[in-house]
């Protein structure tokens, strides 16, 4: 989820066995870092602002302080200002280095460019650590409140009040981005809001199924779902004696024994690989770098064409060596389907754990504000049924409190939705770029909902393709909705 998500992934602690693909979060957060052209780029400095712990209660003085960055090369005085607003993810500077569409555009318009960090990611520590009493000030709403404190200041200091504002974000803050304009439209004139899931759903079923027909449009067609359901179903049976648990430790490199009698380890494990598929649909093909470009040439071709690959045995092999080769990517030793691990350390509260790099404050934010959890409740997907929607909440629990339980998200989702207005929202000035093999769009504006709200459909696009750098072998439709943006944002600046 703005561009923001920006990745540093190389600082992290190198010892990982949380998953590298949690509620459709991979590490690093949802926008991955662009690939850096060959040019030289000088590196911006951070900067800090001193923000309110509570913006809703008036008593609380605490503050904290606020990373951003800010790029002048592209301006020219009296021109727009972007703000590029950060999401679920540690900032990254090289959206200001890279030529990002962003800054494509403002190398056109000559536009200043800001880049701010969401509370609680990256260097943005609102609290001393992150357990659940501290993470109580973690919301949209108080994100969004920092931004309108952040305008004002920037716009004061800057002496650049009364230039035309442009929101950007994508994911989770192309939701802020078009969240802002909706609620402080007299800050903000206009927002570009890439791939945005602004319904709030609870038992996103959706996701698997646009995963399944992501997977049917690749070269090996339908064939790649029918041999994942073979899989799944292969994998269900051998779970059932002791044997079939030896080979599935084996061929799928789990950790440890498998003991199919405990259930949230099952269930784990059926998520966990299918993750592998989720991953990899979510960002096809798109110019990003994880992790120094590891994993990038991966797509849902190269997964298909395993699936339908003979040679390597009979589709649960195949899929067994599918997750060989995520597994291999991303350079993990084996994988880990203890439940109890996982929840061990996403309940760890320090900054420097590996929970704290961002998946513990998403997965508290989808247990309080949105849910979006990809459920294996829907019907008509390969995946089985193995992580329905109560191991999701049971996380919830697990991990935060008891009193994160399924009454207390399903009011806090029914909030989210009343306070933006979910797929009904009223504003102007607003695009949703939406890619059609991205599994989020289909919580997302996919209609134009008036004249000055309007939607670009990107056929054969994945999450936020279109903030990438381009590429010669784009899509032309990428290439066109990257111009058509470029057009609005001219007209909102006029
Ligand atoms: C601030 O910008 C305005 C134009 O928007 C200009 O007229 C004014 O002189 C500037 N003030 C300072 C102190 O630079
Ligand atoms: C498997 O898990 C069950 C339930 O927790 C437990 O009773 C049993 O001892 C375990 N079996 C092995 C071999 O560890
Ligand atoms: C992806 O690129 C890496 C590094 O260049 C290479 O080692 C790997 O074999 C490639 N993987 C695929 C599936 O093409
Ligand atoms: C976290 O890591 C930093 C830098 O490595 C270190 O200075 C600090 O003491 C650590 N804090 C805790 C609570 O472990
Ligand atoms: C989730 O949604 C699916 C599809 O609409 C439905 O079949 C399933 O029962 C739902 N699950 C729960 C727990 O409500
Ligand atoms: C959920 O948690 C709330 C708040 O702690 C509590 O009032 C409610 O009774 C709980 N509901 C269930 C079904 O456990
Ligand atoms: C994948 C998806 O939902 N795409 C939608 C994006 O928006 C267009 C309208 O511009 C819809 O037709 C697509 O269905």
């Amino acid at each position: 989820m703005g561009y923001l998500l920006c990745v540093f992934l190389t600082v992290l602690p190198s010892v990982f066995s949380l998953p590298y693909f949690m509620n459709g979060r991979p590490r690093g957060g949802m926008v991955g870092v662009p690939v850096l052209s060959e040019r030289p780029h000088t590196e911006p400095q951070e900067q800090w602002i001193s923000q309110r712990l509570d913006h809703y209660n008036d008593a609380d003085l605490r503050t904290w302080q606020q990373r951003y960055y800010i790029d002048d090369s592209h301006y020219i005085a009296g021109g727009p200002v972007f703000l590029n607003i950060g999401g679920e993810g540690p900032l990254n500077s090289k959206w200001l280095m890279a030529e990002t569409t962003w800054i494509q555009y403002a190398m056109k318009y000559g536009a200043l460019c800001l880049l701010v960090e969401h509370r609680y990611y990256g260097k943005s520590h609102p609290t001393v650590d992150v357990s659940t009493d501290s993470l109580q000030y973690l919301s949209s709403e108080q994100a969004l409140a920092d931004l309108a404190y952040f305008r004002n200041y920037i716009g004061e200091k800057l002496n650049i009040t009364n230039n035309k504002w442009i929101a950007f974000g994508g994911s989770y803050s192309g939701n802020l981005a078009a969240w802002f304009r909706i609620k402080y439209p007299h800050l903000v004139d206009g927002a570009v809001a890439t791939s945005a899931p602004v319904l709030a759903k609870l038992n996103f079923t959706e996701y698997l199924e646009v995963v399944r027909d992501s997977l049917a449009s690749s070269k090996a067609g339908e064939a790649c779902n029918k041999n994942i359901q073979a899989a799944v179903i292969d994998m269900q049976k051998k779970l059932q004696t002791t044997e079939g648990e030896k080979l599935l430790q084996n061929i799928f490199q789990v950790c440890g024994p498998i003991n199919s009698t405990e259930l949230k380890d099952v269930q784990n494990f059926h998520s966990l690989v299918s993750g592998n598929f989720e991953g990899v649909v979510q960002y096809n093909r798109d110019n990003r770098e994880f992790e120094g470009a590891v994993g990038t040439n991966i797509t849902l071709d190269t997964l298909c064409d395993i699936m339908v690959d003979e040679s390597i045995g009979d589709p649960l092999h195949r899929y067994a060596a599918v997750n060989t080769l995520m597994l291999q990517t991303y350079q993990t030793k084996c994988l880990d389907i203890s439940y109890d691990n996982m929840i061990q350390e996403m309940r760890q509260n320090s900054w420097n754990s590996s929970a704290a790099e961002g998946g513990k404050q998403w997965v508290y934010q989808t247990c309080t504000e949105f849910g979006y959890y990809q459920t294996s409740d829907a019907i008509n997907q390969p995946f089985g049924h193995n992580f329905p929607l109560s191991f999701s909440l049971q996380q919830c629990q697990d991990i935060y409190g008891k009193q994160f339980n399924q009454t207390t998200l399903t009011a806090g989702i029914k909030s989210t939705n009343t306070n933006y207005g979910g797929l009904g929202l009223k504003t102007n000035n607003v695009v949703f770029p939406n890619g059609s093999i991205d599994p989020w769009h289909a919580l997302g504006i996919t209609q134009d909902v008036s004249q000055s709200v309007t939607a670009i459909y990107i056929k054969g696009t994945a999450h936020c393709a279109n903030m990438y750098p381009e590429k010669a072998d784009d899509l032309p439709q990428l290439k066109q909705a990257r111009k058509t943006i470029e057009i609005l944002i001219g007209k909102w600046i006029q």
